[in-house]
């Protein structure tokens, strides 16, 4: 394992390599525990260019927020918030692998245009119909992630039978659809969507019982970090306080078989996973020397 940044290769996402830091730049007024810090563009490109060197792997960038009740902002909204994030970082890191956080296919094919390499959509191809085409023309790598309704009304009282299984129905079905569309299945990257229309519970369920969603046989994005659940288990955690459990949590989704781990603190999570990658190393009885 190697979450060390990628300075020096040429980057993109043919050279990433799992498990690999998601990098979070929040071009946003409103994202939950960072909104307003990075909607300057300068201040986003910083902050990207700093989770490169802490060592993300690839960064997503987004301009609209999902936070449970969050309003939806137009495409002209969007696109002015994230373009020139996405064109500035490109110019100063050559080759950086990143990923557009957008359910909209205007938004994906202008970041795409600028340089990004993968369309991270939280609504896996069902708000925006030509996103799809989007894919399949442009080859993009996507995520496609698992959200019950809508992030206006996703908290309210969310249900299921098994959580586990209905996710990994719907991820499968998901894919299984994509590549209806012409997408590639090596292209899909799949994710359970963490906090999106589940309690605690769901939450917690989904991570202990990650290795069946990770056997559908695609890349496994995670997105614990500081979300509420990690407040609400560890007795109230405000967002600034949930580092630990954002530590926590992706270190098990590692275990259990998860690729991509989506974070703001990617510096101490980076460590966390090189540690634990470390140690499940040992146990294969790698002979690779970690010094
Ligand atoms: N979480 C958020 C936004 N985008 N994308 C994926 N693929 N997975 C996630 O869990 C996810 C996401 C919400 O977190 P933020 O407001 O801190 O960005």
């Amino acid at each position: 394992m190697n979450v060390a940044p990628y300075y020096g290769d040429t980057w993109g996402v043919s050279s990433l390599r799992f498990p690999a830091v998601m990098g979070v730049v929040n071009v946003t007024p409103d994202s939950f525990s960072d909104g307003g810090r990075y909607l300057d563009s300068g201040a986003a490109v910083a902050h990207g260019l700093d989770l490169l060197a802490e060592g993300a792997g690839l960064l997503d960038v987004g301009g609209e927020s999902t936070r449970p009740g969050a309003e939806p902002v137009s495409a002209a909204e969007e696109l002015a918030r994230v373009i020139p994030v996405v064109q500035c970082l490109v110019a100063a890191a050559p080759g950086v692998c990143i990923s557009i956080d957008t359910t909209k296919a205007e938004v994906a094919r202008a970041a795409l245009a600028a340089g990004a390499a993968i369309v991270n959509d939280v609504s896996a191809l069902r708000l925006s119909h030509p996103m799809a085409e989007v894919l399949a023309e442009s080859g993009a790598v996507c995520c496609l992630m698992h959200m019950l309704g809508e992030p206006s009304t996703m908290q309210e009282h969310p249900r299921y039978d098994d959580v586990v299984s209905e996710v990994k129905a719907f991820l499968e079905a998901r894919l299984t659809f994509a590549v209806t569309q012409g997408i590639a299945e090596e292209a899909v990257w799949l994710d359970p969507g963490i906090g999106f229309g589940k309690t605690a519970q769901h939450n917690l369920e989904l991570l202990a019982r990650l290795d069946e969603i990770v056997a559908i046989g695609r890349p496994l994005v995670v997105g614990t970090s500081r979300k509420s659940f990690l407040g609400s288990v560890a007795g109230g955690r405000d967002a600034d306080q949930r580092l630990p459990g954002t530590i926590a949590t992706n270190v098990l989704a590692l275990e259990r078989g998860a690729s991509v781990f989506r974070v703001h603190d990617v510096a101490a999570v980076a460590d966390a996973l090189t540690l634990a990658s470390a140690t499940m190393d040992a146990r294969a009885g790698s002979v690779r020397d970690h010094g």
